[in-house]
């Protein structure tokens, strides 16, 4: 594969000023982002779409576009896409790789642990209020960007696989882990049989409302916009309330090695409810709103196995820094849903209060 240059890409998209630099940024796990510095001042991302993941990088496009389009309409421009000299939002270099051309959102910052009560208030805020935003849209215009995303059943069966498999003779290193996930198997049966019910409505979500996919005012802590859109795809909206209990209530970050200290606190649940809430308690439905606590278990419970699924695999999927990873990752994971899972009541007791 050749070595692409990021100048040689950024200078197709149409942009203000001459690029002054371009550096690596960001944590996320998937997409490759840059900053890229111009002499005048105005600063973008430029993003290489992973498509190991993004199988049909052109789909992600067309969502993006159509959510964004929409935005348009209703006067929400805080994040923007630059077309590339012909007029496509997209770059295809000569690897086949896709990229794209955002503004940065100024005066912003997204963390990795939310450190006090008002952050968890505002990054939910801002991410019901995408919720609010994206009512407008119709889920048949929108493509499944990654099939089966957060089916856990799918997810359970790849697990199967993997675990007959074992190609790296990892599973004795993670027995206790296995035998946790395969314990919460019921969780992946209830949730189908219920969804399948067609009680829940189908709308268009976010699907990724991890903490760091928020952009908070680094002065106010206002919550400004949520980023990552790839997989804004039909969804439910479980699964966003779920993501953010999941990435939002621990006090450390996904991969500390203690896991001793992974615990959900529930002050942090609250507000993140009240903020979620506030914007959008009038238009869910009610069994939406009954099964939010659901969603949490679903999600925590997903994306422990998924990292879990990727340790035993290989590490072939989330970006990696040491050998072992994806399994703190899922440790991590497992320890926040035992937590939850031990003050389940009480956390109901908060959604009834506010919903
Ligand atoms: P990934 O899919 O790999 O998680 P993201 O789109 O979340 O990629 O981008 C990675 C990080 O880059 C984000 O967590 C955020 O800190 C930063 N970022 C991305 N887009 C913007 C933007 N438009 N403005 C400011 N920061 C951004
Ligand atoms: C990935 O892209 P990023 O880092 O925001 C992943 C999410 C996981 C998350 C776990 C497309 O999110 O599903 O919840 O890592 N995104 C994709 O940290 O797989
Ligand atoms: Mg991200």
């Amino acid at each position: 594969m050749k070595t692409i240059e990021t100048n040689k890409v950024a200078n197709q998209f149409v942009f203000t000023g001459k690029i002054a630099s371009i550096s690596s940024f960001g944590g996320g796990h998937i997409n490759d982002t840059f900053l890229v510095e111009t002499d005048s001042n105005i600063r973008y991302i430029l993003q290489k779409i992973n498509k190991n993941v993004f199988r049909q990088p052109l789909h992600v496009i067309h969502n993006i576009e159509k959510l964004l389009n929409h935005f348009a309409n209703i006067d929400q421009n805080t994040l923007i896409t630059f077309p590339n000299v012909t007029g496509e939002k997209f770059v295809e270099d000569s690897n086949q790789d896709f990229w794209r051309l955002y503004n940065f959102v100024e005066g912003t910052q997204s963390y990795d642990v939310i450190q006090n009560k008002s952050q968890a208030y505002e990054a939910a805020r801002a991410f019901g209020s995408f919720q609010l935003s994206t009512l407008g849209l119709d889920a048949d215009d929108f493509y499944e960007t990654i099939p089966n995303f957060h089916h856990l059943g799918k997810r359970f069966e790849k697990f199967d696989v993997v675990l007959e498999n074992d190609p790296k003779s990892r599973i004795k290193l993670a027995e206790n882990e296995i035998q946790f996930a395969l314990d919460h198997r019921k969780i992946a049966i209830i949730t189908s049989e219920f969804i399948a019910t067609g009680q829940l409505p189908v709308r268009v979500t976010h699907n990724d409302t991890k903490l760091n996919n928020a952009l908070l005012h680094y002065q106010t802590g206002k919550g400004v916009c949520v980023i990552d859109l790839d997989t804004v795809m039909p969804g439910l909206v479980m699964y966003d309330y779920g993501d953010m209990v999941r990435s939002f209530t621990s006090p450390v970050p996904e991969d500390e090695k203690d896991i001793s200290k992974v615990h959900l606190r529930k002050e942090i649940f609250e507000e993140l409810t009240k903020g979620y809430l506030s914007v959008l308690s009038n238009v869910l439905t009610k069994t939406e709103k009954e099964n939010l606590l659901l969603g949490a278990k679903y999600m925590t419970l997903i994306m422990g196995l998924r990292f879990l699924t990727d340790y035993i695999e290989g590490d072939v999927y989330y970006k990696t820094k040491y050998e072992d990873h994806n399994l703190v990752r899922a440790k991590n994971q497992f320890a926040l849903l035992a937590s939850l899972e031990g003050q389940e009541d009480e956390l109901q007791k908060i959604i009834l209060a506010n919903i």
